[in-house]
């Protein structure tokens, strides 16, 4: 029997779904829950959505939107008890975005209702929600599977907005239009007279705006913090007490700083939060001392060597290990049952338990170089033009994405250790722990592996390859340019969304292709794109070198 389906993520069991536990380790009572959650999240976004029609908005439903999507992104919140707080709050919401259109309307709404956006009430218990989330789940029989594929393309790729939304509304950013589409997109799956089609361009429409939100982020980051530089950040250890922050959200870790300043305590970065040291904002404090472990997968393996406490303020956190469990906390959207969760901004437990656990001794070991966004690359670009021209620079690889557990991600790794000396390399997101303790040297001063920055750097790297097609005049797909992308979990979705908006062309992605993408939707992706399967490193190789 089936227990739940799940196929969001690139580790979906057996290329298909997760239907009994799972591979992320999200149970069954986990899925339906989510699943309630999502269903009810397009209910408030049919009022939202009509609200803002008749010019009606109200910020608290934005933010509550975009803050379920997030908890229900893979490796975000794993916590049955927090999620029927959130399925709550959902509810509430859809009454108060239903009685925002009545107002803004000067009536009730004379067309059918979906039933997501009648006025349903949850069950007791959260036993019972979870029977009720299993009416709702992911599975839709009677659908058109192609319709379904795109739709939920849609979905996932406003669940990896809503990140992104999320880390900019933290730091006082918000955008009307960012919220508005979102409402829009879960509206839209809602309806019943929408054909193939409209559901594509809601999905390129999804990679526009996520264009705009991680925008509005890198201004955040960039306001709040000033440019990042090229920065070496050591992966060994100071001699002392230790944080490490896993996660993605620069504010946590700013005020993480400032309350350990002077204390004795060293912080250090996992995974997406290793670019946070090319910030001049935050590498200004010292105590910031270096980056621990490699991608977010290894964190079992990795954890019980690190000795003070540990805060994961976005994704990916994992089951966690006996050994490390009390001494790790969640922050933000992240939960894991029996887990410590800090509300709002004190860390002073995370602080004091450091302060109580074992210090680190000191070990030596190398730099890896980070801080390489759009503003530090353009700053080279002269460097950068002369040496295509001067035929020094061949082709610029795009490696980017996120990581994960299976074997082919070795492909990554071998890409980058084969590619010849006269190519440059741009990196983000997490899947650059594959490689990023190479030594692939420089070509005339120019580092060959630029790492750009986290996931939603994807914004950098767009803006550099925009300024390099600007610069040679001609189109971005004209570029001596190639984008490799390794994907995960939904915030890779709505990055692939923003690049296919851009009509970037001949991309490869791997290890595999969503489970969610059928034949037909793959053949529109393959026909229209060129996008592809990885293959065999040599063969990929040569043809993006042009040798085929
Ligand atoms: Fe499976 Fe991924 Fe869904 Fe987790 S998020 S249940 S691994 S498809
Ligand atoms: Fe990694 Fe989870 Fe996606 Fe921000 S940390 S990229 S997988």
């Amino acid at each position: 029997m089936e227990e739940m389906f799940c196929y969001q993520c690139e580790q979906a069991a057996n290329g298909t779904g997760c239907t009994q536990i799972g591979v992320c380790g999200k149970q069954p009572d986990v899925a339906a829950l989510q699943d309630l959650i999502v269903w009810g999240l397009k209910g408030v976004a049919f009022w939202a959505n009509l609200a803002r029609e008749k010019g009606a908005i109200d910020r608290d439903v934005d933010v509550h939107m975009v803050e379920a999507l997030f908890s229900t992104v893979t490796n975000v919140d794993f916590d049955p008890d927090n999620l029927t707080e959130v399925a709550e709050k959902t509810v509430a919401m859809r009454d108060r975005a239903m009685s925002m259109y009545e107002k803004a309307a000067g009536g009730s709404y004379s067309a059918a209702i979906p039933e997501a956006a009648q006025n349903w009430r949850l069950a007791a218990s959260t036993e019972k929600m979870v029977e009720q989330g299993r009416q709702h789940g992911v599975r839709e029989p009677g659908k058109d599977p192609d319709i379904k594929s795109v739709q939920d393309l849609l979905l996932y790729g406003c669940k990896g907005m809503s990140a992104y939304a999320d880390h900019a509304h933290i730091l006082g950013s918000d955008d009307d239009a960012i919220y508005g589409f979102i409402h829009k997109a879960l509206a839209a799956i809602l309806e019943d007279n929408l054909d193939l089609m409209d559901y594509v361009n809601l999905a390129m429409e999804c990679g526009k705006m996520n264009i705009q939100c991680t925008g509005l982020l890198d201004k955040a980051h960039t306001d709040h913090y000033q440019n990042p530089t090229p920065t070496p950040v050591n992966i060994g250890a100071k001699a002392g007490k230790a944080i490490l922050v896993s996660g993605h959200d620069l504010k946590m870790l700013e005020e993480l700083l400032k309350q350990t300043e002077g204390k004795g305590i060293n912080i250090y970065t996992h995974v997406e939060m290793l670019p946070a040291h090319g910030y001049p904002g935050l590498k200004k404090y010292s105590h910031l001392a270096g980056n621990f472990g490699s991608a977010w997968q290894n964190q079992h393996k990795e954890f019980p060597d690190f000795p003070g406490a540990i805060i994961f303020n976005t994704n990916c956190i994992q089951r966690p290990g006996d050994v490390y469990k009390d001494r790790l906390y969640t922050w933000g959207r992240v939960r894991w049952p029996g887990v410590k969760h800090i509300e709002g901004w004190d860390f002073s437990e995370v602080i004091n338990k450091s302060l109580a656990s074992p210090a680190f001794e000191e070990r030596t070991d190398k730099d890896i170089l980070t801080g390489c966004a759009h503003n530090a690359v353009l700053g080279l670009a002269d460097k950068v033009i002369d040496a295509v021209k001067s035929g020094a620079i061949k082709r610029f690889f795009v490696i980017g994405g996120c990581d994960g557990a299976k074997p082919g991600r070795n492909y990554y790794t071998k890409f980058v250790e084969t590619l010849p000396p006269d190519t440059v390399i741009l990196t983000l997101a997490c899947g650059k722990f594959r490689f990023n303790k190479l030594d692939l040297g420089d070509i005339g001063g120019i580092p060959r592996l630029l790492d750009v920055g986290q996931c939603n750097d994807a914004y950098s790297a767009i803006q550099i390859a925009v300024a390099l097609a600007d610069a040679f005049d001609c189109d971005v797909n004209d570029l001596p340019l190639s984008i490799i992308l390794s994907w995960y979990e939904q915030k890779a979705v709505v990055v692939l969304l923003s690049l296919l908006s851009l009509g970037i062309k001949n991309m490869k992605l791997g290890p595999s292709l969503p489970a969610f993408i059928t034949p037909n939707v793959l053949n529109y992706l393959v026909d229209n794109f060129n996008i592809g399967p990885i293959g065999e490193v040599e063969t990929d190789m040569a043809a993006m070198l042009g040798q085929a």
